[in-house]
């Protein structure tokens, strides 16, 4: 999907709107959470405009893929264990309708989630 003219992580992944990149690729973009959960907290999205990555496996499936290798990269550089968070759904907590994982690592995480 192209571009959304009022998604915020559209605007991140053209430079329009700043933000701490910590790694990219053709597909996707990696970057600091603005209000961090865990020593490391770094959300990976797809280049591509798709509200969630159930949607964007369905419609982009390369770069589902490519966002699952980005991640897994970005939790190497971190070290040690790491999860791997896609809240999908308002009552899921998600906020920005552009798909998104959250890469927490750094500290002992719980289980289960609240
Ligand atoms: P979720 O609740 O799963 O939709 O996560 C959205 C995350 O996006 C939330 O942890 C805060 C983060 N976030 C929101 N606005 C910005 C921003 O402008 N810059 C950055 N770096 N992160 C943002």
């Amino acid at each position: 999907m192209s571009p959304s003219a009022d998604c915020l992580f559209c605007k991140i992944v053209e430079g329009e709107v700043p933000a701490d990149v910590v790694a990219q690729d053709e597909h996707a973009v990696a970057f600091r959470d603005i209000s961090p959960q865990a020593p490391t907290h770094v959300l990976v999205i797809p280049r591509v405009h798709q509200p969630d990555v159930g949607s964007l496996a369905e419609a982009e499936p390369e770069a589902a893929v490519g966002l699952l290798r980005l991640a897994r990269r970005v939790a190497d550089e971190a070290g040690g264990s790491y999860r791997l968070v896609f809240n999908t759904g308002a009552d899921a907590h998600q906020t920005v309708f552009h798909c998104h994982g959250h890469v927490l690592a750094g500290r002992s995480l719980g289980w289960p989630p609240g």
